[in-house]
């Protein structure tokens, strides 16, 4: 699918003259729309494999077509994704679902289409056919050292999968914990769980980061081995300065407040990468932004301001990737709407006044830092992310623009209607 640059460039002239206007109004109604605009294009999301094709729940899937049938079509379905916005410059491949059988292949692909290699990910949560031992009880956290060892092994050959392609970090999430009182012993599985992490935290790259996914449920339902950030920290300040935590929007209970958790992992430096989603219930994996909009900005507010505070890149500092699937639209323009909702997200954070919420945090002034807060998060900011886009050779309005191509239905053309992506 070949979605060319004069169809975007056809989109964005009749849709030029609007969006110059809406540019120079919120131009003129902030303090720094250019440098605002800048960041914005520097900001990447990776894009993982596995979202590619339609998501299901255990109780059915209802593939829309076109999916792609191999990693090959899934890198030119991200390719896609950046060439309309010019945001999501990066592939996170899950292992085995998607492995890269000719690295080199894969990599050239990959620099083609102007992508690189996010995190890499391990897959200790499901049988694989032909493996040998199973994760019906654990893996890492397991009682028998042989299926601890396969689970090990595992992950080293997802960092070997890594090296070949220019990936720099590994990010382990572990199902391993238990559905009953009296299953586990808590000590135990801890004990087993950073052992493993151990061995694996030492066939790091020098230059990589591990990442320690936590979770609060599902599939387990009593007992979760990384069930949240505490633990996730511990395990991640136990094996070293390489490992981090990984924080996934749907992975807490309700009414977590995931900004005061960023905030304190930033803090402590171990921050390492996000997974964006959103949710009404629980891992829901809803398109970013879908259902809490307030809540991500809150989250991008505690992250800009942290990130400032310890120097590090918005841009590069952290992973950035996204980790949503559902079952009712089309994924590519789900991914789209994704996308733009953490573009919008991080542009309003950084119209936050800071020195004027810093005085009113002093003077004990509530309402006053309620309103600096909110008059960003009412901001419409997307003339911004707009303007970022077209700056970059992006479109203006991707969604309108892979609509118009009618790139579903070119897809279906060339793949099929009953293709089948691998993943969740
Ligand atoms: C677990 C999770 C984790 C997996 C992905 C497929 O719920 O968030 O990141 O790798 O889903
Ligand atoms: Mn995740
Ligand atoms: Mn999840």
């Amino acid at each position: 699918m070949q979605l060319e640059q004069h169809n975007i460039q056809a989109h964005n002239e009749q849709a030029l003259a609007a969006h110059q206007r809406a540019f120079a109004y919120i131009s003129g109604e902030i303090p720094d729309a250019e440098g605002i605009v800048a960041r914005l294009a520097d900001f990447q999301v990776a894009i993982p494999s596995w979202a590619l094709g339609t998501g299901g729940t255990r109780f059915g899937r209802f593939p829309g077509g076109g999916e792609p049938r191999n990693l090959e079509e899934k890198i030119a379905d991200i390719g896609l994704l950046h060439r309309l916005n010019r945001s999501s410059g990066a592939i996170s491949l899950h292992i085995p679902w998607d492995i890269p059988s000719n690295p080199a292949h894969i990599k050239a692909l990959a620099a083609q289409q102007e992508l690189r290699f996010d995190a890499m990910n391990s897959n200790t949560f499901q049988d694989q056919p032909g493996q040998a031992l199973s994760y019906k009880f654990g893996s890492l956290q397991n009682t028998d050292k042989a299926i601890r060892r396969q689970a090990v092994e595992h992950n080293l050959e997802v960092i070997r999968h890594g090296v070949e392609l220019g990936s720099e970090s590994l990010t382990v999430w572990l199902s391993d914990g238990s559905c009953f009182p009296g299953q586990l012993n808590f000590r135990q599985a801890f004990e087993n769980t950073l052992r493993g992490l151990q061995e694996i935290y030492a066939a790091l790259p020098a230059h990589w980061k591990m990442f320690v996914e936590y979770k609060a449920f599902e599939p387990n339902f009593y007992s979760t081995t990384v069930g949240d950030w505490g633990q996730s920290y511990l395990y991640a300040s136990k094996l070293g300065p390489q490992a981090y935590t990984l924080v996934d929007l749907g992975h807490h209970l309700p009414n977590a407040n995931i900004e005061q958790i960023v905030a304190l992992l930033l803090m402590e430096g171990k921050l390492g990468g996000f997974h964006f989603n959103d949710s009404k219930y629980g891992d829901d994996d809803l398109t970013v932004g879908s259902i809490k909009p307030y809540q991500l900005f809150l989250i991008f507010c505690e992250l800009v301001e942290g990130m400032d505070a310890r120097g590090i890149d918005h841009a590069t500092g952290l992973g950035w990737m996204i980790d949503a699937s559902h079952n009712v639209k089309d994924p590519l323009e789900d991914l789209l709407q994704s996308v733009e909702a953490i573009m919008l997200a991080y542009a309003q954070a950084l119209l936050v006044d800071r020195k004027a919420l810093t005085a009113a945090q002093a003077g004990h002034d509530v309402a006053a830092a309620q309103e600096i807060l909110q008059k960003a998060f009412r901001t419409d900011v997307r003339a911004l992310a707009a303007e970022a886009r077209l700056r970059a050779g992006g479109a203006l309005n991707p969604l309108g623009v892979y609509r118009a191509a009618n790139v579903r239905a070119e897809l279906i053309r060339e793949r099929g209607a009953k293709t089948f992506a691998t993943g969740l």
